[in-house]
């Protein structure tokens, strides 16, 4: 069905690259023209972005799974860089100048340690880590230097990584971005951080994440539930969703530490549980106290490592579990600061919103690409070049999809006004795979989508023919229409 977003139209230009890849020129096309065939074949492409110690490095290692990026100030944080599952253990350096070094790493206590030995980290513009594992399955993901303002050198990076332009497609396909404490500031940096190009972040590729979320409210028993509400209201302002899909509270250090949790840490926290409650109630109301040296029988050097892997909400949960006896082990204990973490809704958030679009922006991106590589060799290869675009021209004209995606950042971006019910149904039909629930009906006959869609276009063509319309209304009109001409017609293809 072609209201399905991204998936024919990816398989298009695919079959594009593949066919420029038999005729190129020379092999440096031929490896550009890879690199797009390996791009589209590959998984979706997630960054995550932020201020200066957010909580990112911590979030990525939550959704792998292990501790690969450093969580430290070490030299890597200034680097954008990539994890990817591979077949094996492997980091590089792309560097500045094309060549691409291997680095060395090793790893203790579960955390990746690399070394750039006699590289500058200026020099090198991404760390390339590829690691066998599952979770890197349908996303490869991307920790970006962490932002302290829009003009420092962190910054820099990361927009030069983000940004798109015509002859250099966006690295990455989507956004997940750190607020800390989502104040007024947080919101307004937001906004001049984010490009408001559908290629770069928009609603339709950026979620928000109100990160470090367990240390709201001191790191209270009842953090999470506070955070909830913070950030459920900042899902409400219009200013925050015209630059993001949604915002959800975390804590990316439980989710963390709950993955990776070891016996000898739950050994500890057990031994904790065991104190006198007058001592363990003094001990718990500040990390100062925790870490006290006279509190407790445990070294300070365990209990402050305890904290760094807990942190205080952490470890008054893990307390309260075991003297409740629910949760004593590692592996009873893990999932228990997972589910509190707010990770498991993260990934159902990336899974419902970035995955059905992932195809069709991979897809724009690689057509930009090719694009590019059109006019590089126009002049060696003309009648190559003509052909490419010609292929590429035909994608864009036979598919509504490019053009619905757009529409759908220009909605939800509040680009263009519309009434609410307007909108609802815009929304419907630029983001559902599915007829009947592009057009807001549940197991629906042929005939009654065809007559749906019949009054759909009539109205969306009358709306968009108005004179005095505003250009960017008039294009979503048109979009719209386009878009139920297409169910139409499937429909039509089906009886
Ligand atoms: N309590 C708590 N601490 C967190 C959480 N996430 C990260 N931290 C801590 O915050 C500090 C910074 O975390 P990172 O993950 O390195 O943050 P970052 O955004 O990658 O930092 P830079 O790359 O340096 O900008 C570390 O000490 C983490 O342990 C969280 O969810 N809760
Ligand atoms: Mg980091």
């Amino acid at each position: 069905m072609s209201t399905n977003l991204g998936g024919g139209v990816a398989e298009q230009v695919l079959a594009v690259a593949r066919n420029l890849s038999a005729v190129a020129p020379n092999a440096q096309v031929k490896a550009q023209a890879q690199a797009v065939i390996d791009r589209l074949s590959g998984p979706l492409r997630v960054a995550i972005a932020g201020r200066v110690k957010a909580g990112k490095s911590t979030l990525l290692n939550a959704l792998v799974g292990e501790r690969l990026a450093p969580t430290d100030a070490g030299e890597c944080t200034k680097i954008v860089s990539r994890y990817s599952r591979g077949a094996g253990y492997e980091v590089t350096a792309s560097m500045r100048d094309g060549r691409v070094e291997p680095l060395a790493f090793t790893r203790s206590n579960g955390t990746l340690d690399i070394k750039l030995g006699a590289l500058r980290e200026a020099d090198i513009a991404t760390i390339d880590v590829s690691w066998p594992t599952s979770s890197l399955e349908t996303i490869t993901l991307i920790d970006t230097p962490g932002l302290a303002s829009l003009n420092d050198e962190n910054s820099r990076r990361t927009r030069e990584f983000l940004e798109f332009d015509e002859n250099k497609p966006s690295d990455a396909d989507a956004v997940i971005y750190l607020m800390r404490h989502a104040h007024r500031s947080d919101v307004a940096f937001l906004d001049a951080f984010m490009d408001r190009s559908v290629t770069a972040a928009s609603p339709v590729n950026a979620v928000a994440v109100l990160s470090r979320a367990d240390e709201i409210g001191a790191g209270r028993l009842d953090a999470m539930v506070s955070s909830a509400k913070i950030a459920q209201r900042y899902a409400a302002d219009p200013q925050l969703t015209g630059l993001c899909a949604a915002v959800v509270p975390l804590a990316g250090l439980l989710g963390e530490t709950g993955l990776t949790l070891r016996e000898d840490e739950v050994a500890a926290l057990r031994m904790l549980a065991a104190t006198a409650p007058d001592v363990l109630e003094r001990m718990l109301l500040s990390g100062d106290h925790f870490c006290d040296t006279s509190s407790s029988e445990l070294t300070v050097e365990l209990r402050r490592s305890l904290l760094d892997r807990l942190g205080l909400f952490g470890v008054r949960l893990a307390i309260s579990e075991i003297q409740s006896g629910r949760a004593t082990t590692a592996a009873a204990l893990g999932p228990v600061l997972v589910e509190h973490s707010g990770l498991t809704a993260l990934r159902r958030l990336i899974t419902s919103h970035f995955m059905p679009r992932a195809r069709i922006l991979q897809a724009r991106s690689a057509l930009v690409a090719l694009r590019a590589i059109s006019r590089q060799i126009s002049s060696v290869v003309p009648a190559v070049a003509a052909d490419l675009d010609r292929q590429l021209e035909q994608i864009e004209a036979s598919t509504v999809q490019f053009a619905q995606v757009r529409g759908a950042h220009l909605v939800a971006s509040g680009a263009v006004s519309v009434s609410p019910a307007d909108r609802a149904e815009l929304d419907r039909l630029f983001s559902s795979t599915e007829p009947g629930a592009a057009l807001g009906m549940s197991a629906a006959a042929t005939d009654q989508i065809q007559a749906v869609a019949l009054q759909g276009i009539s109205k969306w063509r009358s709306a968009g023919a108005d004179p005095l319309a505003d250009p960017t209304y008039v294009e979503v009109c048109d979009t719209a229409a386009r878009v139920l001409e297409s169910i139409y017609g499937a429909t039509l293809a089906r009886s």
